[in-house]
């Protein structure tokens, strides 16, 4: 079934944040910093707040009242950063950090408002880096299991820095009538907005109404809320008038929280016949100049993850985050699990490469095959069949011819936490559905509305999928970590099915949690060409094969793969923030950063296969992540295979040239 909400948004229906104009409006536009890190000397406002049009500028000071973004901390887990300042204190530490905020009547007033605010700065030399962030995990008789081994394989992997890149950046619209705030955001969804924006702003949570319009595409960078979210909402209380901001593309560059940047260091302890008997790892992550509500979460999941599907005894991995001149890192689709995957596939190739054994067979030998399974680092794998992915994927890449092919295995962890959902029954006949799930790009409103009308036997187009409102829809978690079929499907599946059991019943409420996070997981092969002379890679073929339980709409859930897909593409050819030795920024629009074009992204081979999930109604696990996952993982492989050794990522002709010419 083809999704609903396309025919709005390619008849240009869609409202997005932007489109919105609210009575009075104004217009916000920051002054940034220019300097990755100074001290504030002195910010003088005067020459932008005498032109006419303009209603204010706020900076740091504006901002004492305010408290803190929240953070998100697990067990464990040691963290003394510093929280992203709304606006600029006494420092700044980063190219983009905001410093002020002009309001004026038109949003290009704005903008030249902000170059006459006139902001003196002491350069600083770079911060010494500090640890950030602590965590460390052990299990198993590791001392032994590296006592015992016949090889020590080492390895490391770097999966840079990214920017997220949507194609509907940041925007706001904020307006305040004295008792209720209200705002407007392009954001993964309400609940996280309503939590982090309310406690900022000292508002009770009923004194937020926070609403979620069509939202084009995230990929993990409007998950929680940033400074500005909240600059541009202090502005719009102050002034008790409405203000929006719409961010530019230099500004979502340099400014949004950005992906990855971490660098794993790996030792398998193995045997002479190839098992894994232990696994020591060191996952070090960039994580910025300050944290956001979720900064840490992507180091974390990543080391949680990194045996990866094999059944490896003892392990131990360690976490250490650190600051840096550079904007925060947050989670960017996969958040943690790319950078798992590319780390023990790339070990398990050098390990096979170093034994003189064939890959395929080492990850047999290894590969999990009893669920549910404990990986020993935190998490049970609820169901798998990880060999049949392989084997599957195997089969449909026997026709690769390339210089280099490589394969690729990863697990998915999805969720866990509930979701809300509400199936209504109205008079005329329609069913309404109330979802804490919100979209940006999966087709909640199609799938969703599949999941209630198979259950009430009605027809999908009966079914109307309302989101996004955190007054129409106050409780609930939202859209991250491929949770939103699995958590949100399956309270809405058992909201349907409680009003199917009860004639006469109009309305079922329903929280579901799932009882702890479910396991996609799936093979990947990439096929590579690598041309010696001028080092370009180019991908031949990508088969990726993944297994998200029940599929609920094959069309969509295809759709989400291949675009995951092209998406590591990106990350594997060409996207990749550089800094500067003064800690700038050297991409900072699409014409530096180069996101894949359709020139670069390879015939792709998909299929879907269904493991279900015991712990949810639905038997349903995530999609929306996987083939960025699985992509980079592959396609190091594969480029390795066609060197002969591995390289970092990305595989820019530049790069491979120098190690080429290096070697
Ligand atoms: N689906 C299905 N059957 C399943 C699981 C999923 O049919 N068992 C299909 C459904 O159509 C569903 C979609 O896949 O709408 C995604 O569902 P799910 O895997 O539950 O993931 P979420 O809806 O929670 O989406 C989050 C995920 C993440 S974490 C990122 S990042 C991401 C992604 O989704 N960002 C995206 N996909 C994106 N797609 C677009 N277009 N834009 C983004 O920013």
């Amino acid at each position: 079934m083809a999704r609903f909400e396309d025919e709005r948004f390619v008849r240009g229906e869609a409202e997005y944040v932007d489109d919105l104009k609210a009575p009075a409006m104004l217009h916000a536009s920051f002054v940034r910093s220019m300097t990755a890190h100074a001290r504030i000397v002195s910010i003088d406002a005067s020459g932008a707040l005498e032109l006419e049009g303009v209603h204010a500028v706020l900076t740091g000071d504006d901002t004492t009242e305010l408290d803190d973004f929240p953070l998100v901390v697990r067990t464990g887990e040691e963290i003394t950063g510093e929280i992203h300042p709304v606006l600029a204190l006494e420092a700044v530490r980063y190219v983009g950090q905001p410093i002020a905020v002009v309001v004026a009547d038109t949003p290009e007033l704005a903008a030249d408002a902000a170059e006459l605010v006139w902001v003196e700065l002491e350069e600083l030399p770079l911060d010494d880096t500090q640890v950030v962030l602590r965590w460390q995990r052990a299990n198993g008789d590791v001392e032994g299991a590296f006592a015992r081994a016949d090889h020590i394989v080492r390895s490391h992997v770097v999966a840079p820095r990214l920017i997220a890149a949507p194609i509907e950046p940041r925007a706001v619209l904020a307006s305040s009538d004295g008792d209720v705030v209200t705002m407007w955001l392009s954001a993964q969804d309400q609940h996280r907005q309503v939590g982090g924006l309310s406690k900022v702003l000292r508002l009770p949570k009923e004194k937020l109404h926070v609403i979620v319009p069509d939202v084009g595409g995230a990929f993990g960078s409007k998950g929680v809320p940033q400074a500005e979210t909240a600059a541009v909402a202090l502005a719009a209380i102050r002034l008790q008038r409405a203000v929006k901001w719409a961010e530019t593309r230099t500004e979502s560059s340099l400014a949004t929280y950005q992906g990855r940047g971490q660098r794993i260091e790996t030792e398998l302890a193995m045997s002479g016949d190839g098992e894994i008997l232990g696994l020591r790892a060191h996952v070090e992550a960039d994580l910025g100049a300050y944290l956001y509500s979720t900064t840490p979460v992507a180091p974390m999941t990543c080391a949680m993850l990194l045996t990866g599907c094999y059944a490896i005894p003892a392990v131990h991995v360690r976490v250490t985050g650190r600051s840096s001149n550079k904007v925060p890192t947050g989670p960017y689709r996969g958040a943690g699990r790319p950078e798992a995957a590319l780390a023990i596939e790339t070990a398990v190739d050098t390990a096979a490469r170093e034994l003189g054994v064939d890959a395929i067979d080492l990850r047999r030998r290894n590969i999990v095959r009893e669920f549910p399974y404990e990986n020993g680092l935190g998490f049970t794998y609820d169901s798998g069949d990880y060999e049949g992915a392989l084997d599957a994927a195997l089969e449909l890449a026997r026709d690769i011819e390339a210089d280099g092919i490589g394969v690729a295995l990863y697990v998915e962890r999805c969720g866990p936490g509930y979701e809300t959902g509400a199936v209504l029954l109205e008079d005329d006949g329609r069913v309404v559905c109330l979802t804490g799930s919100s979209p940006h790009g999966q087709g909640h409103e199609t799938t969703f509305a599949q999941i209630v009308a198979d259950e009430l036997g009605v027809d999908a187009s009966a079914v109307e999928v309302r989101y996004g409102d955190s007054f129409e829809i106050p409780d609930g978690t939202g859209t991250f970590g491929s949770r939103s079929v699995a958590a949100g499907g399956s309270a809405l599946l058992l909201a349907a099915r409680e009003l199917k059991e009860n004639p006469g019943q109009t309305r079922a409420d329903v929280k579901f949690e799932l009882p702890g996070p479910v396991f996609s997981f799936g093979a990947y092969v990439a096929g590579v060409n690598v041309d010696r002379e001028t080092g370009e890679v180019e991908i031949v073929k990508i088969v990726g094969v993944d297994d998200c339980g029940r599929v609920i709409n094959p069309l969509l859930a295809e759709g989400q793969v291949v675009g995951a897909i092209a998406q590591g593409v990106g990350e594997c050819l060409h996207e990749y923030v550089g800094y500067d030795e003064y800690g700038t920024p050297l991409a900072v629009n699409l014409y530096d950063y180069h996101l894949p074009t359709s020139q670069a992204v390879p015939p792709v081979v998909t299929a879907l296969r269904e493991t279900p999930s015991p712990l949810n109604p639905l038997g349903a696990k995530g999609i929306g992540e996987g083939g960025s996952i699985g992509t980079p993982a592959a396609v190091a492989n594969a480029v390795a295979d066609a060197l002969g050794f591995h390289v970092e990522l990305p595989f820019t002709p530049s790069r491979i040239w120098d190690v080429l010419h290096r070697r």
